[in-house]
């Protein structure tokens, strides 16, 4: 007998090269243990469904998804920006005010001034509102912290979310995040610093599942990116980048030579970055909350990426400074909406190849037997209605490893 059986389903399993979104109508979907034992149409199940599981659910026709996965988030940290904002609608640019101490620096000055709880405390919000939206799995950043034991006190918080909230929780060092004040001047020290203490210190206590730098020019150039990458090989993680947000610095096609899981923001990608990056299978990761918010006009080439057969996951990139987003629906219909993405490589963009950015495609991102059965079931009619609607929220239940952890279903 499996653990529960979901019947009268529509199933969004987004398998990509079948039909659209991968979808099966008259579905179900078995749990054991965890995990999908079963996915496919109801005709096809191995007897009776009170025959084949302990607890079955009728779900009444509505969509199940994947659970959503944010892929890039800076969710912890200290502080606010909501100043800074203010200056920023007055004229000042986000490069400006980081150069005069303020922007990610602001931010850095509140999380270090902050203790682990309190880091906790503000996080948990944040997280929550994601799950109440059907995430089951978040990357959450270090990167204001940017002296050892601050990146450290960051990542355990990371950590705990994921024991406090039924959430899976992947974790990413961005000691390379910023140059702190005490190092002013001296970005190579400081990258020695990441190399030679942070990043083995965060090791050796297991708080990061990868590595991600900001290759910018306010932040890190080529040279520094590339030896916190081969620091990052050597101590076994894979990694990821900030890349081309602000300009074109040449990091996608770097990360891409390093294999990274990941290229984000891309809004200045040039041709050779996309060249790269499919040829290394590296995720493009659309954070379009960040160029809504900054104002940006250079929309990432979503069609040059596509025809280089790059894919594109989705994600909030939630943070204090440019992205102060806690809704991957909302996302969704930005990346529609700004970057002219399908609904479908939308809903893409937030389950399988959000997966796939954080090395994970092999567990989760899609609804297959053997994956985690994470899942999310929605009252809507067709899943371009994930993408379409704006501030709505149509979540009917989450189900995360097996158990119900969000939706009323959850009540
Ligand atoms: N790019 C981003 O979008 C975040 N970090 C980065 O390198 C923003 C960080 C912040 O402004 O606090
Ligand atoms: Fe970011």
């Amino acid at each position: 007998m499996w653990d529960s059986l979901l019947i009268g389903a529509r199933l969004a399993t987004m398998k990509s090269g079948g039909v659209p979104y991968g979808a099966i109508e008259d579905a179900a979907l078995g749990i054991d243990d965890g995990r999908i034992v079963f996915c496919g149409a109801a005709d096809d199940l191995p007897g009776a469904p009170q025959d084949l599981a302990r607890k079955v659910h009728d779900t009444e026709g509505r969509w199940i998804t994947p659970g959503l996965v944010d892929c890039h988030t800076h969710l912890v940290y200290g502080g606010d920006r909501a100043a800074e904002f203010e200056m920023r609608l007055e004229g000042a640019t986000y490069a400006e005010l980081l150069k005069a101490g303020g922007g990610i620096l602001s931010t850095v000055r509140d999380t270090r001034a902050a203790d682990l709880d309190l880091l906790v405390a503000r996080a948990l919000p944040r997280v929550d509102a994601l799950r109440a939206e059907g995430v089951t799995t978040i990357e959450v950043k270090s990167g204001y912290g940017l002296d050892i034991e601050s990146e450290c006190i960051m990542l355990r918080a990371a950590r705990r979310l994921g024991e406090q909230r039924p959430v899976t929780i992947a974790t990413t060092f961005l000691g390379a995040h910023a140059l702190p004040p005490e190092f002013d001047g001296r970005a190579d020290a400081y990258i020695d610093l990441v190399c030679d203490q942070s990043m083995p210190a965060v090791v050796a206590e297991g708080l990061a599942d990868a590595v991600d730098a900001f290759c910018e020019n306010i932040a890190f150039d080529l040279d520094q990116t590339d030896r916190v990458f081969r620091r990052a090989a050597e101590l076994g993680l894979p990694v990821k980048l900030h890349a081309e947000q602000l300009s074109d610095m040449g990091g996608a096609a770097l990360a891409a030579r390093h294999g990274a899981l990941s290229c984000d923001h891309l809004e200045f990608l040039s041709d050779e970055g996309a060249a790269a990056m499919a040829t290394s299978g590296s995720v493009a990761v659309m954070l379009p909350g960040a160029f809504y918010f900054l104002r940006d006009t250079n929309v990432p080439p979503i069609d040059l990426m596509r025809r280089a057969g790059v894919p594109m996951a989705v994600s909030t990139d939630c943070n204090p400074g440019s992205s102060p987003a806690t809704s991957l629906l909302l996302m969704m219909n930005m990346a529609a909406t700004l970057f002219r993405m399908t609904p479908e490589e939308a809903l893409a963009g937030t389950t399988r190849e959000a997966a796939r950015a954080l090395g994970m495609a092999d567990r989760r991102g899609t609804l297959e037997v053997g994956k985690a059965a994470d899942l999310a079931i929605w009252d809507i009619e067709r899943p371009a209605e994930l993408s379409y609607r704006i501030g709505f929220n149509p979540l009917h239940g989450a189900i995360r490893a097996g158990e119900v952890v969000a939706g009323s279903m959850a009540r």
